[in-house]
């Protein structure tokens, strides 16, 4: 495909950054110093190739709680992360009033979901339909994991997005298991991109590890919805490489071995490899680039230490009415 080296690195940079920024939650919440973690790592792949193909600031996105990767490449900082791992003032997602990685970004037009899997989706076909109607030319991402397509409100939303030719275009992270659940317990078919065909939209199984090939589906599938041909469902395959969260014990459900051997699929593996192999950057290049990550988060880290946390009264307010004060 063709893709500038400057692209390329830059998609890279993203994946980069929010894989060195999860790894250091996971090491806050050992330490103690957060309460929660729910992790993205294995998924970034698909979500920054997703978040390359938007109109970024134009379009919307209703996100889930993995898509770190995706909210970076939109434009979140580390520091506005950690202050919501921490639930210091000036997180924007919330206030520090929601469970962190709820992520939502009023300046880049993502909205917050509520805790209810699959909800966000309900939330993008009535956005969708919301463009459609002032027929302002954006289109709306909408994210979910495999084992939340079982959820009523996922099929309402799509089959309300189809039924309307709606500018929405549902991206399911097929990650093999919704907490300790595999696919097979969850769906008859054999994949997800196979319940589109009773709803009425195209679906599409794609490779969720290769960052390049997902951006190209993005490109086509934004183009279709932003020209009014109706929705698209996206499938990704890839493997969630951490426990469900920081408060799951996923040895109880999966062997080492699995594990490690999905490890050779990273997708930031798989995008360095591909860097290197084209020359679009150099061994030194890409660890200068994780140098300045590293330093980036850690920068983010002292600056959420430091931070006040909210005043016990703005607990009370509401989460959306008024306009969060960013740290
Ligand atoms: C309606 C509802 N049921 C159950 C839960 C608890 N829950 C939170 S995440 C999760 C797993 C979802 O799995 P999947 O959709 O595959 O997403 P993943 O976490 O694997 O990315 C569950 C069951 C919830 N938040 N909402
Ligand atoms: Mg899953």
């Amino acid at each position: 495909m063709d893709l500038s080296s400057e692209v390329m690195r830059e998609m890279y940079w993203m994946m980069l950054l929010a894989r060195r920024l999860d790894e250091r939650a996971w090491v806050l919440h050992r330490q103690g110093k957060i309460a929660f973690h729910i992790s993205g790592i294995g998924q970034e792949a698909a979500q920054v190739g997703a978040a390359f193909a938007l109109r970024k600031g134009e379009d919307w996105v209703t996100p889930y709680y993995r898509d770190l990767a995706l909210m970076i490449s939109l434009g979140l900082t580390p520091k506005e992360y950690v202050l919501s791992l921490m639930g210091k003032a000036g997180d924007p997602s919330s206030g520090a009033r929601q469970t962190p990685s709820h992520f939502s970004l009023r300046r880049v037009n993502a909205v917050s979901q509520s805790a209810p899997v699959a909800t966000q989706c309900v939330h993008a076909s009535g956005i969708g339909l919301a463009i459609k109607m002032k027929k302002t030319n954006q289109v709306v991402l909408t994210t979910l994991g495999e084992g939340s397509t079982s959820q009523g409100e996922w099929y309402e939303a799509v089959n309300w997005a189809a039924i309307h030719q709606l500018p929405v275009v549902f991206l399911v992270q097929n990650n093999q298991y919704a907490i300790s659940v595999p696919p097979e317990m969850q769906m008859a078919v054999k994949s997800v991109a196979d319940k589109a065909c009773g709803l009425g939209l195209p679906g599409i199984s794609i490779d969720g590890t290769d960052v390049f090939g997902v951006y190209k589906s993005f490109l086509e599938a934004f183009e279709t919805a932003r020209s009014g041909n109706g929705p698209t469902l996206i499938e990704a395959k890839m493997y969630r490489l951490t426990p469900h969260s920081s408060d799951d014990d996923d040895r109880t459900y999966r062997s080492r071995e699995e594990v490690e051997e999905h490890k050779k699929k990273d997708p930031l593996l798989l995008a360095r490899q591909v860097l290197l192999e084209k020359s679009v950057a150099t061994e030194a290049e890409l660890d200068t680039l994780d140098k300045k990550a590293k330093e980036m988060i850690t920068e983010a880290v002292n600056f959420g230490e430091q931070a006040p946390y909210p005043k016990a009264e703005e607990g009370m307010h509401p989460v959306y009415f008024e306009e969060v004060q960013h740290g």
